[in-house]
């Protein structure tokens, strides 16, 4: 992996300028962001551009000073007028985006301005990282003020390496679509090289925005826009978990966590920490406590409620009307169900130095986070990170991107008052043991997948995912003829070929792509030929292939390598056992799209399944297609099984089970200077592609996009090849076998 600088880009920089006496001070911010991107900002050499903050009242020589401090940071500051700030940030960014991309649709204002700041801003942000890009440079773009800058900065600097990050939900695309201008937000993300989600269902929801708004179809992981390919990825943020550890196990906050304890005179804790924002739920997390109070009053002296709520967003008009509707909330139900003895809630707007926070977290019995929605939410992680004591109850609304990974939490759905009050007093009342259970699994989750593991795996993705066209230009890798002719002086040639689209056309229905005599022939030939294995490696059930091919004795690897068979006497041999059961949920819903879907059907195999719509109506099937795929993530995603799109066909398989196994299992049996030749039309065989050594040559069939490092251009190009491995190049030029085989054409 190349080690070039990494430029950050993001609206806020990790630190904040200040005047203090006259005097520019810098305050670190302490936010995930910053803690996560700190070691990669200091470690590559690279720098860190944003917005510093307002400086209107910045004079020239404290202008000066600023920049000079920042330039000793590696930080590069883009200036923005109050404007611009109140127009791009305050405005199109946090009153339209913000509460759209939250669902928040009513929160929208009805005409939905300051698209001409943010695009303007964005323009900035992108001269000003043109200004600083060096080649080999990778650009990190940080979230949802940013969206155009990843098209700009492609404008600018056509080969750069561009990565984005979206921190808050991508909505469903019925929601996305009523932002009048969703064609161009799409389109500014597009320009990047890897676009990275917290979870599956916001990539799924960009990817069903992409093919409703702009008819460009994804594949799962990856969108074709021109030239370029775009990887999507989901990368789930994490925290300093080890920093929260180590602060809970010290001895001041410790001690702290005990004197909140002992204040609240033996009543049980409960916790809310948020940013003042009405994605958080705050209110309806307010009633359900009032819910719980009122149902059983003898809890009123027996809980203590605190929610510590940090500003946040002042500046916008419905912040400061949010500001006092929960202070309204939380004056009437501590009147009504105050006692004597005790006020329930306890509240506090302001932001709470980090001893304090842990300490909060060490004392609380049961933690309330409860967003309506939220990209991810940090702070339930923070709360795990924080019980080194392993106990406490984390409740977590199934809405935050954080529900995905925390499968220790009690979860909730925000909106449901009751639902929610009889969760609290299920975690009030919690036997220990269930605590620990819970808490260990938390544990393990958010102290292993912390934010330095986040940050990582984003850049090394970036790092390593070049465009094919361009790594195999710079590397000048020899032409496939040199290659082959190479690789038929090697002692030994390894064959791995795919059957459909490789071998044979692909066929409107599986029953005729049955191999012709030709091609029967030309199987024959290579078995026999000494110095050459053949293994065909198909996705097809293991009785079809044995149908069709009894007679030839190769090697046969069915449903992607979960079956094989040495040869025609050879038993079949499975290479993993699918659970017993695995067709009870998914049977139903292919029926169901089948009845839906006049032309479609359904094909169950060993540990997959699949629902073809070659026959159906194109632009129908497609649409179906794309809905089913959506429908079976959703349904399917806590099972050991993947979805896969392949040519006109959805297929839903047994995880683990891929082409790869194939390249693992031969790999341990190769003799040394086999030459190995691999070739396939789709992405079930860039699998196998992927689990190759280097050296091995790979070869896409009528798909310049699979990663391969050769192109033929279809079955016929396949078969002459093929001819020439066994040595028989004159024969592809006989006329009468392309004619013959070019009838079965779909
Ligand atoms: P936020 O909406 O800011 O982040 P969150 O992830 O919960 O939400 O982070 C809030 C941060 O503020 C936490 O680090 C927390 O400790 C701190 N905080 C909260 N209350 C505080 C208080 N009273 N005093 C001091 N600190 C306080 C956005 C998205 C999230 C996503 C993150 C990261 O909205 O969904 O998780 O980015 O991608």
């Amino acid at each position: 992996m190349d080690r070039g600088r990494l430029l950050i880009v993001s609206n806020r920089l990790p630190v904040t300028a200040r005047l203090s006496g006259g005097e520019v001070r810098l305050t670190a911010a302490s936010g995930g962001l910053a803690t996560g991107m700190k070691p990669w900002h200091e470690g590559s050499g690279g720098l860190w551009i944003g917005w510093p903050g307002d400086v209107a009242r910045f004079n020239q020589a404290q202008r000066a000073a600023l920049d000079a401090q920042l330039h000793d940071r590696n930080i590069v500051p883009v200036y923005l007028t109050a404007e611009q700030v109140d127009r791009y940030y305050n405005g199109f960014s946090n009153r339209v985006l913000w509460p759209l991309f939250h669902y928040q649709i009513d929160r929208v204002p009805n005409e939905m301005t300051g698209w001409g700041a943010y695009q303007q801003v964005n323009e900035r942000f992108a001269d000003v990282v043109a200004r600083e890009y060096r080649p080999g440079d990778a650009i990190w773009v940080h979230d949802y003020q940013l969206m155009l800058l990843p098209a700009l900065l492609r404008q600018r600097m056509p080969d750069a390496r561009i990565g984005f990050f979206l921190h808050i939900p991508f909505p469903a695309s019925e929601v996305f679509r009523i932002l009048p201008r969703r064609r161009e937000i799409l389109r500014g993300l597009l320009g990047a090289d890897l676009i990275g989600f917290h979870t599956f269902a916001y990539m799924r929801h960009f990817v069903a925005a992409l093919l409703h708004i702009e008819g460009v179809e994804a594949d799962i992981d990856r969108v074709r826009t021109g030239s370029r390919e775009v990887r999507l990825g989901v990368f789930p943020m994490g925290i300093d978990a080890g920093r929260f550890a180590r602060l809970a196990e010290n001895r001041e906050v410790i001690r702290a966590a005990e004197a909140l304890r002992r204040d609240a005179g033996g009543r049980q804790v409960v916790l809310g920490v948020d940013r003042l924002d009405y994605t958080k739920g705050i209110p309806r997390r307010l009633q359900s406590v009032e819910r719980l109070l009122t149902r059983e009053p003898a809890l009123r002296d027996r809980i203590r409620y605190i929610q510590v709520a940090v500003p946040s967003r002042g500046e916008v008009d419905q912040y400061q009307r949010f500001r006092r509707e929960v202070e309204e909330i939380v004056g009437r139900i501590n009147g009504t169900t105050g006692t004597l003895r005790s006020t329930p809630i306890h509240y506090m707007h302001r932001s709470v130095p980090p001893r304090d926070l842990v300490a909060l977290y060490r004392a609380a019995d049961v933690m309330l986070v409860t967003p309506l929605r939220d990209g991810m939410n940090l702070v339930a992680k923070e709360f795990v990170a924080s019980r080194v004591d392993e106990d406490g109850v984390l409740l977590l609304s199934e809405f935050a991107g954080a529900a995905a990974e925390l499968d220790g939490a009690l979860s909730v759905n925000p909106y449901d008052i009751d639902g929610v009050a009889d969760a609290i007093a299920r975690g009030l009342a919690m036997p220990a043991a269930e605590r620990r259970a819970r808490m260990a699994r938390l544990r393990r989750r958010v102290m292993e997948h912390d934010v330095h593991a986040w940050a990582r795996s984003f850049i090394e993705s970036l790092r390593e995912g070049v465009a094919p066209a361009r790594t195999r230009a710079s590397r000048r890798v020899p032409s496939l003829d040199v290659a082959l002719k190479r690789a038929r002086e090697a002692p030994s040639i390894r064959l791995l070929v795919d059957y459909d689209g490789t071998l044979v056309p692909l066929a409107r229905t599986p029953e005729e792509a049955s191999p012709d005599p030709d091609l029967l022939r030309l199987l024959e030939r290579l078995a026999v030929t000494p110095g050459i294995e053949l293994e065909l490696v198909s996705g097809r059930p293991k009785d079809t292939l044995a149908e069709w091919l009894d007679d030839i004795p190769v090697s046969v690897w069915a449903e992607h390598g979960l079956w094989h068979r040495r040869g025609p006497e050879s038993p079949w041999e499975a290479t993993a056992t699918p659970p017993a059961d695995w067709t009870s949920r998914l049977l139903p819903i292919l029926e169901q799209y089948t009845q839906a879907t006049p032309g479609s059907r359904v094909e169950v195999k060993t540990a997959s399944a699949a629902w073809h719509y070659r026959e159906a109506d194109p632009e129908f099937g497609r649409r179906q297609a794309h809905e089913l795929r959506m429908l079976l993530g959703d349904a399917l995603s806590n099972q050991p099984f993947e979805v896969l799109e392949g040519k006109k066909v959805i297929e839903v398989r047994l995880r683990g089970v891929s082409k790869a196994i194939v390249a693992q299992r031969i790999q341990s049996e190769l003799n040394e200077g086999t030459a190995l030749i691999a070739i396939g039309d789709d992405r079930t065989d860039e699998d196998l592609f992927r689990a190759l050594p280097e050296s091995a040559l790979t070869i896409a069939v009528g798909h310049r996009a699979l990663r391969a490092r050769y192109w033929v251009k279809d079955y016929r190009d396949v078969r002459r090849l093929l001819r020439t491995v066994a040595g028989q190049a004159r024969v592809a030029s006989q006329p009468g076998d392309e004619r013959r085989t070019g009838a079965r054409h779909a």
